[in-house]
């Protein structure tokens, strides 16, 4: 028998921070074109160009809660990792683009601590990004500290300590700036050219934005 899915339709906002080519924008284009048949994203990635302004993709999958299929739409909104206003008059900066758009973005379901595995700075560095975003998180946005680049197994400069202490860290800093947080966060280390661990992204966010909209209609 068919089950209908209706009432069963959840939009969530998920929001990657982060530096300059850490991949958030190609998260995005690797998640609106994924196949469990491909493991190589390479034309994709390699054609992805510096994020000048607010970027879209939306992705729709689908999760399975006591035998019921639910329904939810992945709203990725993707701003510039672009720290300081650089004077450019053909780029913006995360501040700007924010600040243009904070009317628009009234919630955001997951955040996406991102960084890339071969640079330990990326990494650092979301201390900065924790305090960037502080105003945009609520008492049930959820997140994931997501590594990238784990295709460089070379070049790794950030080891499974530091990514737990990582992880420590920023739900910390989540709880002392949102008193009641609710939410849960989680680390992942993926690889934007072969596509591993993408299916764990798919099944975290749809599930976190779930419970989001449980805890926060
Ligand atoms: N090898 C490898 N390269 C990646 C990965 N993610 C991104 N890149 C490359 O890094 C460049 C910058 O990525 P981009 O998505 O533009 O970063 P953003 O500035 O954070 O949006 C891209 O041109 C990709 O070719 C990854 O997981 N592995
Ligand atoms: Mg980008």
């Amino acid at each position: 028998m068919m089950t209908t899915m209706k009432n069963n339709e959840l939009t969530g906002y998920v929001i990657p921070i982060g530096n300059g080519a850490v991949g958030k924008t190609s998260i995005a284009r690797v998640m609106s074109n994924f196949s469990t048949k491909l493991n190589n994203y390479e034309t994709l990635i390699n054609s992805v160009s510096k994020t000048k302004n607010l970027e879209f993709e939306f992705i729709p999958t689908t999760i399975r809660i006591a035998d019921q299929p639910h329904k939810v739409l992945i709203q990725l909104l993707i701003p510039p990792g672009q720290k300081e206003d650089a004077g450019d008059q053909n780029s913006r900066s995360f501040n700007q683009v924010m600040n243009i758009f904070q009317f628009y973005i009234k919630r955001v379901d997951v955040i996406l601590f991102t960084y890339s595995l071969s640079s330990r700075e990326s990494f650092n560095d979301l201390m900065f990004w924790q305090t960037a975003i502080k105003d945009y998180v609520n008492e049930a946005t959820h997140f994931i500290l997501l590594g990238t680049h784990k295709d460089l197994i070379e070049n790794v400069e950030v080891s499974e300590d530091q990514i737990l202490n990582g992880l420590k860290y920023l739900e910390n800093e989540v709880k002392n700036c949102c008193s009641g947080w609710k939410g849960k966060c989680t680390h992942l280390e993926v690889s934007n050219l072969t596509g591993e661990n993408f299916i764990k992204l798919f099944a975290y966010l749809s599930g976190a934005i779930y419970r989001s909209r449980k805890i926060m209609p």
